[in-house]
């Protein structure tokens, strides 16, 4: 197979409540799939999971479909007909960072590559599960109300997630976390900050221990290193870093300076499936467990997170929420929960693909890009 074009879909999908994170607040999700198409016919398909604005990270939607069509199809060209995956994660190297772009072509490639050997990315990635745990993640009500919070809570308890974590922010840590540990008391629980805290507010996260929850998620800057080493020090509650890692090296720095003990991998953060496993493989050979984070994907990226979720090392619930916790429609079939958990998908490459009429009703952009030309 040779792959000879991509397309790039862009959707609308609105989400079912607004999601508010300490970097900004979405209510529509502004979806980029791709499409690899192979000379056989064969459609394989990737998700970018930038956000319209670059809030979380530099990356955006604007910005990685410029990158993309400029920059990293004319260096797909010479692996178009790639025996090894890793040749195309090679060949982009030639472009700095830019890793949810790259994700998302080369997430393309991999699908039409597994479709033609009829294998499934959990098999090729190496998952020993069939299954994966789920948790959810709850943003900052919009209100900030802690009724609406517990409420919110509620409803993902009754759906039978395995795990809760909340955003936070300063002005919004200790009161709801205590709440919903109240209500809660056994129920696996955990923050996620986004960056938005300092050095100094070590002190004050380290109320949060005695609420007994299973990590922080990045709590200062992506670039604080000796910050994650003495908030490490000063809370008891193990520290996980997100935006920070991106890639092997990271992770490796990371865990040997005990800036953090736990690694969140996101597949769109790194630049593909085939670093995150390596991550994963590097973490679970220090003992340092991981877990498979979310960037609100449709089906698509799901699909993929789920399958890398099914890996050992990732003995933390992941990120990897219902369809139906973001989307009234998906683009694929859903993903429902079934006693906390999601199956993987077992059919070839990711498993799963848009449904036509879907995907053209929530289309408000598309084009065709050959390669080589
Ligand atoms: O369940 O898919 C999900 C979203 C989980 O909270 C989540 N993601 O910071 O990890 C994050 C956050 C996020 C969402 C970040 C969208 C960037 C974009």
């Amino acid at each position: 197979m040779a792959i000879e074009l991509f397309r790039l879909h862009r959707l609308n999908i609105p989400l079912v409540r607004p999601f508010r994170t300490s970097f900004g607040t979405e209510s529509v999700r502004d979806v980029i799939l791709v499409e690899a198409v192979s000379s056989d016919g064969v459609s394989g398909w990737g998700e970018c999971v930038t956000m319209s604005w670059p809030g979380y990270s530099y990356e955006y939607g604007n910005g990685a479909i410029d990158v993309m069509r400029d920059h990293l199809l004319p260096a797909l060209v010479e692996v178009a007909d790639a025996d090894d995956p890793a040749d195309v994660r090679a060949a982009m190297e030639v472009v700095s960072g830019h890793p949810m772009a790259k994700c998302a072509l080369s997430t393309a490639m991999l699908d039409v590559w597994l479709r033609e050997r009829d294998e499934s990315l959990a098999s090729y990635l190496g998952a020993v599960r069939t299954s994966v745990d789920c948790g959810v993640s709850v943003g900052i009500p919009p209100t900030e109300s802690l009724t609406d919070l517990l409420d919110e809570v509620a409803g993902y308890v009754e759906e039978g997630y395995r795990r809760i974590k909340l955003k936070i922010e300063p002005g919004w840590d200790i009161e709801p976390v205590g709440a919903v540990r109240r209500e809660w008391p056994d129920i696996p629980l955990q923050t996620d900050a986004n960056q938005a805290y300092q050095r100094s507010d070590a002190a004050h996260l380290a109320q949060l221990d005695r609420f007994d929850l299973l990590l922080h998620e990045q709590p200062l800057d992506q670039e604080d290193w000796y910050g994650h080493v003495l908030m490490s020090r000063a809370c008891a509650t193990p520290i996980c870093l997100d935006e920070s890692i991106h890639s092997t090296m990271s992770a490796d720095s990371a865990l040997q300076f005990g800036a953090c003990t736990i690694v969140n991998i996101k597949p769109g953060r790194v630049g593909g499936y085939l670093t995150a496993r390596d991550i994963h493989d590097l973490c679970r050979g220090r003992g340092a467990p991981v877990w498979a984070g979310g960037m609100l994907e449709s089906g698509i990226g799901r699909a993929a997170n789920v399958a890398l979720a099914a890996l050992p090392g990732f003995t933390l619930p992941g990120d990897t929420s219902a369809s139906s916790r973001y989307y009234r429609v998906d683009v694929t079939e859903p993903f429902v929960l079934r006693d906390g958990q999601l199956d993987v998908p077992t059919g070839p490459g990711i498993g799963v693909e848009p449904i036509p009429e879907v995907l053209a009703d929530l289309t408000v952009w598309s084009t065709e890009l050959r390669l080589g030309s």
